[in-house]
């Protein structure tokens, strides 16, 4: 049976906060901050653990291998170098799952396989050495080719970010859906860092129906505010997209380009009169989890800091309230990510698939999330400062942390 599962990144040890995402407006404000890795994880296992309970089905990615000394050695650093470049290669970030990988479900491709395209994330170094490694994960973990494609990322230049640009509006998640691709134009005060033609790229390699996909521009207003990626800005579950009013370019014209592929589409949009972009961007009130419960209702994961918002929590007080598709708004702790500018939907890749194809060792239970707590409890650092990266001490705890990970959930082989 196709159902959605959410794959979340579990936050890898040497999560740090170092400032490499330009346009991100959390990251640049966080940086030189002291991060705590521990309780990052922690919030991270807490955050699937109540999905597991909402959904019965979770899964998640393992954090890769850091640092990394392919790029250590390519960047050839003696000291002299910016303090950035030398944090790249420690950096955490694959745990935002929504950058991995471009995912279309059986239904939507023509050989009836789930295609699964890891994003290059060219536009930040940090974030460009992720997809091989990301790769062979995915190739564990979604090891059955009658089932799955897992392909090369696009090559560069083209800037492809995941799914985090991706939306896929269907009647049921089982169901043939309609794709929805949303790229940046280049030129503005921040790097559009999903390039039209990557996208355009994915959609041809994972055999779309041409009359089923919809590109759109995101609006460069919403860039240049720090939406560096359009999840920041819209969610889609089902037939509802949840949008701000400022999120595309054209925003009737999005909505029309959709409705015209997709006429069941059912828009739930937030008027910048209510939130307006700047706090919707500082809470992160579209980076939600829109969940289908069990009973029909949707349910919205937001992150803690929505409900902190007097303008965003009255916007969804009243959304519980309305006889609308969204019934349920959840707040979750996830604020060392979103330190970084990565909220609840950036920690998850959602995959429609049955779970019966997927590797099990990549799928939670409440015993798994207990023994992944008590490896992250023993062995994550409790906190690092930017200047502890290069340090020898730390690079041994972290490496350790990590393997100690790998074995307890059987996963050597990605060591
Ligand atoms: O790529 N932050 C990530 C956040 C990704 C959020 N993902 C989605 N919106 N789907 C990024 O900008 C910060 C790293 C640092 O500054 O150390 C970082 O990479």
């Amino acid at each position: 049976m196709l159902t959605e599962i959410n794959f979340d990144g579990i936050v890898g040890p040497s999560h740090n906060y170092a400032g490499l995402s330009l346009g991100n407006i959390a990251s640049a404000s966080h940086a030189g901050d002291p991060s705590y890795p521990r309780a990052a994880a922690l919030q991270g296992v807490a955050k699937m653990r109540g999905n597991l309970a909402r959904l019965g089905v979770q899964g998640f990615l393992l954090p890769l291998p850091r640092p990394n000394g392919a790029l250590q050695a390519a960047l050839a650093l003696d000291g002299s170098e910016p303090p950035q470049l030398r944090a790249a290669p420690w950096s955490a970030s694959s745990m935002w799952t929504a950058n991995a990988a471009t995912v279309s479900p059986a239904p939507d491709t023509a050989d009836g396989r789930c295609h699964l395209t890891p994003a290059n994330l060219v536009t930040m170094l940090h974030r460009a050495q992720e997809w091989p490694d990301t790769k062979r994960q995915l190739a564990i973990a979604f090891a059955d080719t009658s089932h799955f494609a897992i392909h090369d990322a696009v090559p560069p230049t083209f800037g492809d970010e995941g799914a985090a640009n991706h939306m896929r509006l269907c009647e049921a998640h089982d169901a043939p859906g309609v794709e929805v691709f949303v790229y940046g134009r280049t030129g503005g005060r921040f790097p559009a860092r999903q390039h039209e033609q990557a996208s355009r790229l994915v959609a041809r390699a994972h055999g779309l129906d041409p009359a089923r996909t919809v590109f759109i521009e995101q609006n460069p207003e919403a860039i240049a505010a720090g939406a560096f990626h359009n999840d920041v800005v819209a969610v889609a579950n089902g037939p509802v997209l949840f949008t701000h009013s400022d999120a595309f370019a054209d925003q009737q014209g999005a909505y029309d380009a959709i409705r015209a592929v997709f006429p069941a589409l059912e828009v739930v949009e937030v008027h910048s009169s209510k939130v307006s972009l700047a706090e919707a961007i500082r809470t992160y009130l579209f980076n939600a989890q829109l969940l289908t419960l069990p009973s029909g209702e949707m349910a919205l994961i937001v992150p803690e800091e929505c409900r902190e918002s007097p303008s965003v929590w009255s916007y969804c007080e009243a959304l519980m309230d309305s006889n609308g598709p969204i019934r349920h708004v959840i707040p979750v702790d996830v604020r060392q990510s979103m330190a970084n500018g990565g909220g609840p939907a950036c920690l998850r890749l959602r995959v429609v698939c049955d779970p019966a194809r997927v590797d099990p060792r990549f799928l939670l239970d409440p015993a798994k999330a207990d023994l992944i707590e008590s490896v992250i409890s023993r062995h994550w650092p409790e906190q690092i400062d930017p200047s502890d990266l290069g340090s020898e001490t730390l690079e041994g705890s972290v490496i350790a942390a990590r393997l100690a990970l790998l074995e307890a959930l059987d996963l050597g082989q990605l060591g």
